[in-house]
């Protein structure tokens, strides 16, 4: 059986996420999970909460709540609306947990062991209006690299240039904003990145099929300039994971906890020993999926994630892997996206742009945001949510293409045969040809979800459903029902098969629909259709069925208007 390791890029604790995130690493990674599971994979599907750093510190500090309170308020806030999404996750972890701490004080030790960790002394920004080092993100400024003024101490949002505090150019505080700043001595971790240059050089070629998006910026930051300097791996902050070697303190290092971004793709495999431990497994049965030598060498591992985190994947996190000297499993497949703006600007969570997934669900079931979202998934470019675009998509696609077939077929059927697949009849040219049609299009379908090409997949799952459309407004049956109604029954036959086929195939995109219309065709048989005509013929003659209740509602412009005035503005 195929193994599928997939991991989202984890999200941040402090705050629920907007749509932008969703659709930036968890709603396709959970489209894969399903689709993979469909097909027969074993599947390991891990996220977690990003707990660590200054961002959580300072959310909490604002909602004036202890951090690790504070924390595990917003995973379960968080979880919920995974839930409610329907994001399929073997397990929801957390970075903070036990087991995140252990595996992260061990590499460490590992790195160290390797000689790959060195101490340094170095001079940090210290606020002095703050009274504390500041971290990498709560200093901002131009970005000596593109000009960008609001660059973070730790990265460029404009141009993805990974940065070090003291290269931006007028710097200032985050926490109040002043420009008291001085460098101070403190004593820090590195990891020497650099001695690691040629093993990740051939690490990342040997990479088979990797998106362009993905290898050029791993390409661009291991050759351009200074893309892999030794980097910091420990902080001056309460919150985190304490340094320590192993179980053994690491004199000198007292106070001080990990980087986030040390410990946070760690917890990818922190998060399968918490799905371990959760559901009384052993350790052999998370070890499976991530060490090659206890199984995990027939392993695929895909990650998901937006394009800004791609340098921290594809250089950061295997250094510390390949850097361990332990057998590790590494990212196979590493699919990153673009950005999706939000009505001509940026979705923003610190100025509460946009809209969140909250205020999503309060407004409309899941799958409507999944279908849009997934159908428009930011990946060959960023790409726009605006209310215009997403009223077209959902009302054509779900409301008349889809939702109006299942609805139309049973009704029909209903009226003239009964709650019952109806009997009689042969499939004739039509039928084969619609047949015809469908395995083609079910052969690019699995093409395009085997390659994570989602927008092409949406596509042809889109022209699957209109085939059926264009067959029933050919075939007729209402018309075929007054002169040969046993070849009408025949084509309602055909047709309520479909509806089953259909919910098969779309479950991985709009998995509540699927539910309510294999519920509808009273059947728990959803099994892949390998032979299209053998899935054809899965509900017999004499099976019963009822009509399910209007699977997709339009968004009227009424409700369109009334959205897109509440969410003008910014949330409080
Ligand atoms: N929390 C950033 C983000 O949510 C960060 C990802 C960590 S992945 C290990 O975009
Ligand atoms: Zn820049």
């Amino acid at each position: 059986m195929t193994r599928t390791l997939i991991t989202s890029a984890i999200p941040y604790i402090n705050g629920i996420k907007h749509l932008g995130n969703l659709i930036g690493s968890q709603l396709p990674a959970d489209l894969y999970a399903r689709y993979a599971r469909a097909r027969g994979h074993e599947v390991m599907f891990i996220c977690a909460t990003d707990e660590h750093g200054t961002p959580a510190e300072l959310a909490a500090a604002k909602a004036g709540k202890p951090v690790d309170e504070y924390c595990a308020e917003m995973w379960q806030v968080q979880k919920d609306l995974a839930d409610g999404f329907r994001l399929s996750f073997d397990h929801f972890g957390r970075s903070s947990s036990a087991q995140n701490r252990r595996l992260t004080q061990h590499f460490a030790m590992k790195l160290d062991e390797a000689g790959l960790i060195e101490e340094r002394s170095s001079r940090q920004v210290y606020s002095v209006a703050d009274a504390r080092f500041l971290p990498d993100r709560y200093i901002e400024g131009t970005c000596p690299n593109c000009g960008f003024e609001d660059a973070r101490g730790d990265q460029c949002d404009n141009c993805t240039k990974q940065l070090d505090p003291t290269d931006l150019i007028s710097p200032r505080s985050t926490i109040s904003g002043s420009t008291e700043l001085e460098e101070r001595e403190t004593k820090h971790l590195y990891l020497r990145q650099s001695l690691l240059k040629d093993r990740l050089d051939q690490w990342i070629d040997a990479q088979d099929g990797w998106p362009v998006l993905t290898t050029s910026i791993a390409k661009k930051w291991l050759h351009d300039g200074d893309g892999l300097q030794d980097r910091g791996i420990t902080r001056d902050l309460d919150w985190g994971v304490p340094v320590a070697r192993g179980d053994d303190p690491w004199p000198g290092m007292e106070g001080k906890v990990f980087y986030v971004w040390f410990d946070a793709p760690i917890e990818y495999i922190a998060g399968t020993a918490e799905w371990a431990d959760a559901n009384g497994k052993a350790e052999a049965d998370w070890e499976r999926w991530w060490r090659t030598d206890k199984g995990a060498d027939d392993v695929r591992y895909v990650q998901f994630m937006g394009k800004d985190n791609v340098p921290f994947h594809t250089l950061s996190f295997p250094a510390t892997l390949l850097g361990s000297g332990e057998p590790w499993k590494t990212v196979d497949y590493l699919k990153s996206f673009n950005y999706l703006n939000y009505d001509g600007g940026q979705f923003s969570t610190s100025r509460g742009r946009g809209v969140f997934m909250d205020q999503a669900l309060d407004i409309l079931p899941a799958d409507y945001w999944r279908w849009w979202l997934l159908s428009h998934v930011p990946e060959s470019s960023d790409t726009e949510f605006t209310w215009d675009n997403f009223q077209a998509g959902v009302n054509k696609d779900l409301a008349d293409v889809l939702g109006n077939f299942v609805s139309r077929v049973t009704k029909f059927c209903r009226a003239k045969f009964g709650e019952v697949v109806p009997e009689g009849g042969t499939y004739g040219a039509q039928e084969q040809a619609l047949i015809e049609t469908l395995s083609t299009r079910l052969a690019a379908y699995q093409r395009h979800m085997d390659a994570i090409e989602i927008r092409k997949a949406a596509s042809e799952l889109r022209a699957i459903w209109v085939a059926g459309n264009e067959y029933l407004q050919e075939a007729a049956p209402w018309s075929t029902f007054k002169t040969d109604p046993e070849q009408a029954a025949a084509q309602v036959r055909l047709a309520l098969n479909l509806i089953r086929f259909y919910a098969v195939l779309s479950a991985p995109f709009i998995p509540d629909a699927a539910a309510a219309m294999l519920a509808g065709m009273q059947t728990d048989d959803d099994r892949w259709p390998d032979d299209v005509p053998a899935a054809l013929a899965t509900l017999a003659p004499g099976h019963a069925f009822t009509v399910p209740e209007v699977l997709f509602a339009k968004i009227t412009d009424d409700q369109r208007a009334e959205w897109e005035a509440q969410f003008a503005g910014t949330r409080d």
